[in-house]
């Protein structure tokens, strides 16, 4: 549709952006904090180990400072499990309940909304080594650090998110060091009832917050990114389809609906991997009811038919993947990509949105979106990064033509506030809109500078995104 008449984002939009605590926060074995595993993974090799990141521990409030300045609305941030309780369960961390009550408060104090995501890649390892999600008892250890939280920070805190891109974690945990499947027999059926028990904790931390908090609004945040068939070959579409429902749907099906989409079970039967479900379990997932929806968007999947021939082949968060008899990553030809090889789509983001809004009618905000580069600092202390200005520029406007659209938008959070540590591509793969002066193994003096993009996000925010 081509739009002429152009509405306004609501007043109320929440502008600001993400983090995430294994990737920002640095002093990670310390202060009373309990190794995760992004603490015990082998880091991949060339990158930088997560001990430092961007100092945000010491430096919260420079920071927060920062993006007050910037005039964020909202600031989307993850609390470490294993800072709040360093085994998984049992004893409390002290400090590390007053660190993000610290965070909090200095939010507040910037007029920005603490966004807060429950849990982001960051289990701890006491709990990954008695088999992590794979025991049923993970899903109660979730729901009670979740009433922790909400004891202790839901008087200040509105806007929670369960579990970060709870899709990545099942399609790629290998690689971004969130579990490894090596030497388990059938891979699918442990991955699959991981998931069973996320999305059980899910539904119920989701459920205690409505019961405890009846104020707040929770939501899930998965990595949502439609996928295009490679042609209009019928086998591309059904190949399309199968991969929007595995990479998409069953998460958002089961957040929203609380049932098991139906293409992604008869894949499972066919891999001998449906999940053990407890009878009650699909009473919880149907009670239980998001307000809104989060979800990271960085670009669009194509896929085209795929024989049932050849191995598997794995992705990352964005890049193509492979499996036989289901989907085949098919590298787009109509989209530019970044420095990094992932593909740039803001109409695919419009579609995305649409999408999403035609199938669940719920709110929603963006809890990721952004360009990972090799940002510069010059001489005269600036980061000229045009480049991320215009990934950004592009993709709001493609919000404002949902938005007009009829979507209902709440918010634009994209990754990242401050540069920070990548998944898998160490330091020198930035997002942020403020540099840290740091490289891989250097720490240098972890200085903070405002690039160009910090400059022009102000605006967007001041105008409520009609200045771009
Ligand atoms: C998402 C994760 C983030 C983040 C981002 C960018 O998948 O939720 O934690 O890092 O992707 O990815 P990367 O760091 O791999 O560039």
């Amino acid at each position: 549709m081509i739009i002429k008449k152009m509405k306004k984002l609501p007043e109320d939009f929440l502008w600001g952006a993400s983090t995430s605590a294994y990737q920002v926060e640095g002093a990670n074995l310390t202060n009373g904090k309990g190794p995760s595993v992004q603490d015990v993974k082998k880091v991949p090799e060339g990158t930088s180990e997560l001990d430092v990141c961007a100092d945000f521990y010491h430096r919260y409030k420079e920071d927060i400072a920062l993006m007050g300045e910037m005039g964020f609305k909202t600031f989307r941030f993850s609390i470490a499990w294993s800072r709040i309780l360093p085994e998984g369960v049992g004893a409390v961390n002290k400090e590390g309940i007053d660190f993000y009550s610290d965070v909090i408060d200095e939010c507040l104090k910037n007029n920005i909304e603490p966004l807060v995501t429950m849990f982001h890649f960051d289990l701890p390892a006491a709990l990954e080594k008695k088999g992590g999600w794979s025991r049923r008892e993970s899903v109660d250890e979730f729901v009670e650090f979740a009433k922790i939280l909400y004891e202790n920070y839901g008087d200040r805190v509105k806007y929670w998110l369960t579990i970060n891109e709870q899709n990545m974690l099942t399609l790629v945990g290998d690689v971004i060091g969130t579990g490894s499947t090596e030497g388990v027999e059938n891979k699918y059926k442990k991955l699959y009832q991981d998931n069973h028990h996320m999305l059980l904790a899910q539904a119920k931390a989701m459920k205690l917050c409505h019961e405890m908090l009846p104020d707040a609004k929770i939501g899930p945040a998965p990595n949502i990114s439609l996928v295009y068939p490679a042609s209009c070959k019928p086998e591309d579409m059904l190949a399309a389809q199968n991969f929007n429902a595995i990479r998409n749907w069953l998460y958002l099906d089961m957040a929203v609906w609380g049932r098991y989409n139906n293409l992604v079970w008869t894949y499972l039967e066919e891999r001998d991997a449906l999940p053990d479900i407890l009878p009650g379990d699909m009473d919880i997932m149907k009670a239980a009811k998001p307000d809104f929806i989060g979800f990271n968007y960085y670009n669009t999947a194509t896929v085209q038919w795929a024989d049932a021939s050849g191995d598997v082949k794995l992705g990352d968060q964005q890049s193509g993947a492979k499996e036989p008899g289901v989907y085949q990553s098919f590298a787009n030809p109509n989209l530019l990509r970044t420095e990094f090889g992932w593909e740039i789509d803001p109409m695919g983001f419009r579609a995305t949105m649409r999408e999403m809004y035609s199938r669940y009618h719920l709110p929603m905000i963006v809890t990721e979106n952004g360009l990972g580069a090799y940002d510069k600092l010059t001489e005269d202390g600036k980061i000229h990064d045009e480049y991320r200005i215009e990934y950004l520029r592009k993709h709001i406007e493609q919000i404002k033509l949902a938005v007009s659209e009829g979507v209902e938008m709440m918010g634009y959070c994209p990754w990242s506030a401050i540069d920070l540590v990548s998944t898998h591509e160490g330091v020198v793969k930035r997002y942020g809109f403020i540099y840290v002066n740091r490289d891989e193994f250097d720490l240098k003096d972890l200085a903070r500078y405002r690039k160009d993009s910090f400059f022009w996000y102000k605006k967007v925010i001041e105008s409520n995104g009609e200045e771009l």
